[in-house]
Order: C-alpha cells, then sequence, then structure tokens
C-alpha cells in the first residue's frame, strides 16, 4: 500500500507534467504577433520585425565570419567645396523650404516617372552612411502593374486585420483624422512602388555570414536621403510601413530571408486632384536646444 505522502506527490507531479504541457501547447500554437503581445496591446515599431527567417531553411549556413574588408582600406585625401557664409544660409533656407513642401501623399498619379530618375534617387539613397560601411539595404522598384497588384491584394488583407484587430482602438482612434484605411489604392495606380529591405547580415566571400551593425538605423537612414530626393525631383510618396507583410511580400519579390521589409513607398507625381491633411510642424524652439 502506497502511504499518504507519496500520492500526494505523485499527484503534485502528475499535474506539474499536465499545466506544463498546456504551457508548452498554447506557447506552441501562438503565432508571432500573438506572442509580441496579443491583439488587446496596440503594435509597435518592433512589430514590423519578420520573424520567418527562424523557420525557413533558406540558409543551411550559419557561422559568422570575420570582415573581408580588413586593413586592405586606403586612406584618400577629402575635400569639400567651402561656401561662403551668407550663401551658406541662403541654400540651406532653399533647401528647408524645399523640404518642407514634402507630405506624404497618398493619392499618386499615374503618369509614368522616367526610370533614370527611380535609378537616381536609389543611388542618392544608397549614399547613406551605414555600421561599418556594410551598406545593409536593397531596394526593390516595382513597375510591372501584376506584381503591383499582387501587392496590394497582400497588403490590403493585412492591413484590414491590422486596423480590425491588431492595432486596436486607441491607434485606429489616433489615426482618424489622416482618414486612413486599408484600401490602398495607390499600390496600384502609382507608376512605381519602391520596397525598401533591411539586410539583417550579409554575406561574406567564403559563404559566412557578415554582421550588418546598424542595420536598421543606417536603412533608415537612407530611407530619409530616398525621400529628399524623391522631394528634390517633384515626386511624391507615403512611408508605409505595411504590418505583418514583411514576410509575404518578401517572397513574392524572391528575396532572401537575411532580408527584412522595412518599408514600403509609392512613388509618382502628385495626382491633379491630390489632398493632403492641413497639418503644421512643431516650431524651431521645440526641436532644437541651444546650449
Ligand atoms: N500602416 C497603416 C496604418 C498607419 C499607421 C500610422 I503610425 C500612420 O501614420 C498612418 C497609417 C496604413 O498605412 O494605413
Amino acid at each position: 500500500m502506497l502511504d499518504i505522502p507519496v500520492l500526494t506527490a505523485a499527484l503534485a507531479l502528475v499535474l506539474c507534467l499536465a499545466m506544463g504541457f498546456l504551457v508548452a501547447r498554447g506557447h506552441l500554437t501562438k503565432t508571432a504577433a500573438d506572442r509580441r503581445g496579443g491583439p488587446t496591446r496596440p503594435w509597435v515599431d518592433q512589430d514590423l520585425q519578420d520573424d520567418s527567417e527562424a523557420a525557413s531553411k533558406e540558409h543551411e549556413y550559419d557561422e559568422w565570419g570575420d570582415s573581408d574588408m580588413g586593413e586592405n582600406v586606403t586612406f584618400v585625401p577629402y575635400s569639400l567645396e567651402r561656401l561662403p557664409e551668407e550663401q551658406m544660409v541662403r541654400t540651406s533656407q532653399r533647401f528647408y523650404e524645399s523640404m518642407n513642401r514634402r507630405r506624404s501623399v497618398r493619392f499618386i498619379s499615374p503618369e509614368p516617372v522616367p526610370w533614370e530618375v527611380i535609378e537616381n534617387v536609389v543611388r542618392t539613397a544608397g549614399t547613406a552612411p551605414s555600421g561599418a560601411h556594410t551598406e545593409p539595404w536593397t531596394f526593390v522598384a516595382v513597375s510591372d502593374p501584376d506584381i503591383k497588384h499582387r501587392i496590394r491584394l497582400i497588403v490590403e488583407e493585412e492591413e484590414e486585420v491590422n486596423y480590425r484587430q491588431r492595432m486596436g482602438a486607441k491607434w485606429v482612434e489616433d489615426l482618424a483624422a489622416f482618414r486612413t484605411n486599408w484600401i490602398k489604392e495607390y499600390l496600384d495606380v502609382a507608376p512605381y512602388l519602391i520596397l525598401i529591405f533591411k539586410q539583417t547580415y550579409g554575406t561574406l566571400a567564403d559563404n559566412k555570414k557578415r554582421t550588418h551593425y546598424y542595420n536598421e538605423i543606417s536603412v533608415s537612414i537612407a530611407c530619409g536621403i530616398l525621400l529628399a530626393a524623391l522631394q528634390n525631383v517633384g515626386l511624391v510618396t507615403v512611408t508605409s510601413t505595411p504590418l505583418n507583410c514583411g514576410p509575404k511580400l518578401r517572397k513574392l519579390l524572391e528575396r532572401p530571408a537575411n532580408e527584412k521589409l522595412l518599408l514600403l513607398l509609392p512613388v509618382g507625381y502628385p495626382a491633379k486632384d491630390a489632398t493632403v491633411p492641413d497639418l503644421k510642424r512643431k516650431p524651431l524652439h521645440d526641436i532644437l536646444l541651444r546650449i
């Protein structure tokens, strides 16, 4: 006959195992999105992260290598034209006025844009600084109407769930003034969609992984320069960040698993009847401190 303490211990063990099983099963059946906090918590920036790679077998190698740049980099003289001070003031004022006319525009004309311009604005974006000069960016410019439409279908399907469930009431309310929703006509209409991917790591000559330091901030800076380059030639865009679409768009565009979608920019001329919300920018004294 077993005595009572042994029975109690056995029962406790069975209970622990059963609870452990339930917790583990719950965790395994949760989606990546659920793990990030579920639909009750509004999504934030880190939700842009695409962890599809963890489940992918695209990269068989997982060893990290050393930079192949090493000591081979030579230093060369550097100089930049020096402007007289009042010319600097005038030029900086004019550049500010031009950039201050930049707006997020959701009504884009279907008129074609010269490919050479797209090449030049992306070239310009590619001049951005990057961690250890790893240049961790890929720009995919889509003009094919069928691919644009497939992008639209993916984005609208996810965005509808974002607006209805994932973003939460507060976020949707905060956006009400902008009259945005999950219908993204510009994805069909804009002559180009530029999808910007951050490369979370690179590949060295020996097929080992190359660390891409600060890849997200590097690509974000490149995106800022791209926005300025577009503004400079009279093109418009809206910085769209379609939540939860990264893995599907990456696969549609046949990009490798180390590339994560950071931004989707529809690019073109503003539509004739384009409107933008009448927003004001913060005054300088709210954003600049002089110490
Ligand atoms: N990505 C959605 C939602 C959205 C979020 C923010 I924060 C905005 O400033 C604007 C939109 C969309 O593109 O509709």
